[in-house]
């Protein structure tokens, strides 16, 4: 008899109840970062870990695993076979190559695009109902590639989008001002990227908009606002040249959009979404906007009063993107 036998009477079969589950593809440092975040907030019943590289995938499952004395129970996974992932609520995508120093974020995508073939129709095949949250870079570009390929509803593919560049523009702030960053609020929209779009007009603490402060302040502070988004734009960059890629605030914006999800939470995300339609775009490009996240996927996009400079921006990135993704071989 086995062990278990000896300890254990069975009064039943042990039937489990449906857990949440999630799966991250690419356990590198991004994906490591995203699995570590979402476990440690005991927000799931069930990780699924899937990579190319058998001996780092099986490293970094024994790794997780020994954690989970001190974590919520759970059950983690981990396969080079995508059928690991099978059921996934949310399956998040990091995999692929990153930026080297000073490379931009769209000068990756062919590499990717290439890579997300492979990957984005086998967890469609395992999980018919699952959303897809794609972290790779260029953010935007493989979001559309990732809508394409799997050929899910448009709200159910969701990119990480500028979630991230809002929560670096709101610590900045938060220095700045002296004040917790949740207590600064601001969205940075459009592109992951050098041409994201810093929405002025909405930058408050406690309802006071800091572009009424009056024209002297106003003056004072153009230059400070244009540093901070300047600032938000070069973080990735500068963390890349000083570590080498970046890790852990991505892992937690991206456990924060999983948890809002998981939970129907009904939080607004900076999150890149078919922006079809609205501020005048009008081709299919994915670019982030305020969305309305629920269990299935994005409900509605919060029209934001942009203005003249804030509007001719995002349509900018539009057509600098839809460029982009004519090019690619898919
Ligand atoms: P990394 O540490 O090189 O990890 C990438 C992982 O992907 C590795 O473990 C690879 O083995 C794996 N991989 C490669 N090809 C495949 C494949 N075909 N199938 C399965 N797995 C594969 O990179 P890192 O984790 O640093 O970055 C991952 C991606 O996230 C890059 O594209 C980054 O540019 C991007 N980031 C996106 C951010 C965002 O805000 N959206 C932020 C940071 C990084």
């Amino acid at each position: 008899a086995s062990i278990k036998e000896v300890l254990l009477h069975e009064v039943q079969p042990l039937e489990r109840p449906p857990a949440a589950k999630v799966t991250v593809v690419g356990v590198g440092q991004v994906g490591m970062a995203c699995a570590y975040s979402i476990l440690q907030q005991g927000l799931i019943g069930e990780l699924a870990l899937v990579d190319c590289v058998e001996d780092k995938l099986k490293g970094e499952l024994m790794d997780l695993q020994h954690g989970l004395a001190f974590t919520r129970p759970a059950t983690i996974k981990a396969s080079t076979d995508y059928a690991v992932t099978a059921g996934s609520h949310i399956c998040v995508i990091t995999a692929g190559c990153r930026q080297r120093e000073g490379e931009t974020r769209l000068s990756l995508v062919q590499r990717n695009v290439e890579i997300f073939s492979d990957i984005v129709p086998k967890l469609v095949k395992y999980s018919p109902h699952t959303l897809l949250l794609v972290v790779s870079n260029p953010v935007d570009v493989l979001t559309y590639v990732t809508w394409k390929l799997s050929g899910l509803p448009a709200e159910r593919v969701i990119g990480s989008g500028t979630n991230l560049d809002s929560a670096r523009f709101r610590f900045l702030l938060g220095e700045q001002l002296n004040l917790a960053p949740s207590n600064c609020h601001g969205w940075i929209v459009g592109e992951h990227g050098d041409s994201s779009v810093a929405v002025w007009s909405g930058v408050n603490v406690a309802g006071v908009t800091l572009s009424t402060l009056g024209p002297a302040a106003i003056e004072g502070e153009l230059k400070w606002e244009e540093q901070i988004h300047r600032k938000v734009i070069e973080s990735a960059y500068d963390i890349i040249k000083l570590k080498g890629y970046t890790s852990w605030a991505i892992g937690l914006s991206v456990m924060h959009i999983v948890q809002g999800a998981l939970h129907n939470r009904r939080h607004v995300y900076a999150l890149s979404t078919n922006c079809r339609g609205i501020h005048g775009i009008d081709a299919d490009v994915f670019l982030s906007l305020p969305c309305v996240l629920g269990s299935h996927g994005i409900t509605h996009v919060v029209k934001q009063n942009l203005n003249e400079v804030e509007v001719l921006q995002l349509q900018k990135s539009a057509k600098q993107l839809h460029e982009i993704q004519q090019s690619l071989k898919l």
